[in-house]
């Protein structure tokens, strides 16, 4: 392999920036030798009902595992992210909400105004019953009243669950059934790239498999014509005009939890993914700070969904917390036309940007010419996540879009991680391209080979986290024993992250993608048991099997190899039932980009399905298939590599 290019930190950044190389270090390294005081340092950038006085408690062995941090401490999330902020910047620019169509106008709250919003909405939760530690789902478009709902929660204590609006009625239901959440904000419907999306209808239908709910708070977005249901749904416009503008924010345990997201693994069902309040806010706070060296009156744009991790740490709580102007985008990169991204960057001078590596490579491939029409000199920073970003596009964005001006922040973690875990700092660490870079402060990440050996130097296996941090997850909701067993059981006493994982010479770290049976598609995560069940669940299916394949703009496809049920016919038609099936029964971004007929799969004497030999066949990789003689037929392998979809 021919050695990356490597770009030094600018001058001009080692000048400005918060933490240089030097400083870095010590801050690593302070961070891993002394975390207790380390932390409870840094814990006073929040604003503490009572101050903690124990930082890090945990032990992730299977006897006396535990994970606990700041467990003295109080507070209100929301209140760090609004409430501390009135008394100097009541009139700042919380949020600037840019709507769908350019024509429209944009929108923006203060501090001040979003205090008032946010209270409203928590009064609103309250008059239908919610309480601390009450679950509520959110299924919303990306407009402001998401923001309020979501900050509204927390200011209540009540547990909101995200779910990204553009997840299917039985993908909804199944997560509102699974964290018995009797409340569901949504709205009437949700705009996308000029499309519309319809949310209340499919409120309704998940509604009718989620015997649990009980409330729908119904947000008028669109003013589209709607069913409402008696003494189940409510309009918020209706509800909020009766409500007070003031709200106590509720005293929180730091352990207390925020939220539950849910998210794909290995298995079947989604995992809900579960964060509490004084480590992830302070790990939110924290690394927005750092990686994106934030500076007072900046404006942040995160063109993540706040469906997504993403948008929970980087849309809202971390730029909040730090007082930032937040830009939350309603619409999609490429519409009307696939200068919009660089536009709005222009009309609302934002300073950094954080988007993804598959946007990049499909706006990389209309050209140039729709960037350059735009300035873009208000930029200062821009961050990549979600998966790794090929060197090609890192270096479209870092020309192209940031005119050679700009590091490339690209941020390695995990909706399980709470928040950036290995990412550069701006102003100390040398980038390539390709390379998340440097672990975090606080962050010991460590290459174990299959066995859990410790591999040192520049070596090359998958990806374990050694000690806690305050941004981890701390159960998986309903479950703690999956949690236990998900995570630690594989290497014992250690974190593992499902992902692979190179480290070079200079200790720079290259995330290889997932280990297990997680896909990437366009960087959202979709684990292949999912897609399966969902395909299984088709009445002419006997059997299914997924593997993801590479993909230019995707990242990676979803491929399905099914097996029909025996008197079932392949045809074209079934096919594109089949796909039609997967995306309402999870989402569109689970739909299957191929969809194979196999008469068999290759399975070992046991029974296991041999997905690597899958994987294989479907990159059409058919010359390296390894060793096929442990298979119980060899024979359904030609046929495979026959028909396999170009
Ligand atoms: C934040 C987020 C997590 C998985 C993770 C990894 C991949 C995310 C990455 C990256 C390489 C990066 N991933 N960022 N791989 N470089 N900068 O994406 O959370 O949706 O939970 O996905 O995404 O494989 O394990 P989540």
């Amino acid at each position: 392999m021919s050695e990356p290019q490597v770009y030094p930190v600018p001058e001009a950044w080692k000048r400005r920036a918060r933490v240089d190389a030097k400083g870095y270090e010590t801050l690593h390294g302070r961070s891993i030798a002394d975390p207790g005081s380390f932390w409870l340092e840094q814990a006073r950038r929040l604003d503490w009902i009572k101050r903690p006085e124990l930082a890090g408690d945990w032990s992730f062995d299977e006897n006396d595992f535990h994970i606990n941090w700041f467990a003295d401490g109080k507070l209100n999330v929301a209140a760090n992210c609004i409430d501390r902020h009135l008394k100097d910047r009541a009139a700042a620019t919380a949020i600037i909400w840019e709507p769908d169509d350019p024509e429209e106008p944009a929108r923006r709250y203060t501090y001040l105004e979003l205090h008032r919003e946010v209270c409203r909405f928590a009064n609103v939760l309250k008059a239908q019953g919610v309480r601390k530690g009450d679950r509520v789902t959110i299924y919303m478009p990306m407009i402001p009243e998401a923001a309020f709902a979501v900050l509204a929660c927390a200011r209540l204590g009540a547990i909101h669950s995200v779910v990204f609006a553009g997840f299917s009625p039985e993908a909804l239901a199944g997560r509102i059934t699974d964290c018995d959440s009797a409340v569901l904000i949504t709205a009437d419907e949700g705009r996308r790239g000029g499309k519309r999306v319809p949310l209340k209808a499919n409120a309704d239908a998940a509604a009718k498999h989620a015997p649990a709910l009980e409330k729908m708070i119904v947000v008028k977005a669109t003013g589209a014509d709607i069913a409402m249901q008696d003494g189940r749904d409510i309009w918020y416009h209706e509800a909020s005009a009766e409500v007070s503008e003031d709200c106590p924010a509720e005293a929180m345990d730091a352990e207390d939890p925020l939220f539950i997201l849910y998210t794909s693994g290995s298995t079947g069902k989604p995992k809900g993914v579960l964060h509490t309040s004084g480590g992830y806010l302070l790990w939110a706070s924290y690394t927005h700070e750092l990686a994106f060296d934030y500076r007072e009156g900046e404006v942040f744009w995160c063109a993540a969904d706040i469906g997504w991790v993403t948008g929970h740490s980087y849309i809202l709580y971390g730029p909040l917390a730090n007082g930032a102007t937040t830009l939350m985008y309603e619409g999609v990169p490429n519409w009307p036309d696939s200068s919009r991204m660089w536009q709005v960057v222009d009309k609302h001078q934002v300073t950094s940007l954080y988007t993804a590596p598959t946007a990049l490579r499909a706006l990389m491939a209309e050209g140039d010419e729709p960037v350059k029409a735009t300035s873009r000199a208000s930029l200062r920073v821009l961050g990549s996540v979600g998966e790794p970003i090929n060197p090609e596009a890192w270096r479209w964005y870092y020309e192209v879009v940031g005119d050679s001006r700009c590091p490339i922040i690209d941020t390695w973690w995990q909706t399980e991680t709470g928040g950036h875990m290995i990412a550069p700092l701006p102003g100390a660490t040398a980038l390539k391209p390709g390379s998340a870079t440097l672990p975090m402060p606080g962050v010991d990440p460590q290459i174990v080979d299959a066995e859990g050996q410790i591999l040192h130097g520049a070596t090359e296996g998958n990806l374990v986290i050694a000690k806690s941090w305050p941004g981890q997850m701390r159960t998986v909701w309903g479950d703690h024993d999956r949690f236990f067993q998900t995570y630690f059981s594989t290497y014992p006493g250690k974190y593992f992250t499902g992902d692979g994982c190179r480290r070079d010479a200079d200790g720079y770290y290259w995330i290889t993608g997932r280990v297990d049976d997680v896909i990437n598609v366009s960087g959202h995560r979709m684990g292949t048991a999912e897609v399966e069940s969902a395909l299984v669940a088709h009445p002419h299916v006997a059997e299914a099997a997924v593997v993801g394949r590479p993909h230019d703009v995707k990242g990676q496809g979803i491929y399905a190899y099914v097996t029909l049920n025996a008197n079932d016919e392949p045809t074209e038609e079934l096919r594109r039932e089949l796909r039609q099936w997967v995306r309402s029964e999870i989402g569109p971004i689970a739909t299957p980009d191929a969809i194979q007929f196999a008469p068999g799969l290759p399975k070992t004497r046991s029974g296991k399905i041999m997905r690597r030999i899958l994987r294989k066949i479907a990159e059409g990789d058919t010359s390296s298939l390894g060793d096929t003689s442990t298979l119980a037929d060899p024979a359904v392998v030609d046929d495979l590599i026959a028909n396999r979809v170009a």
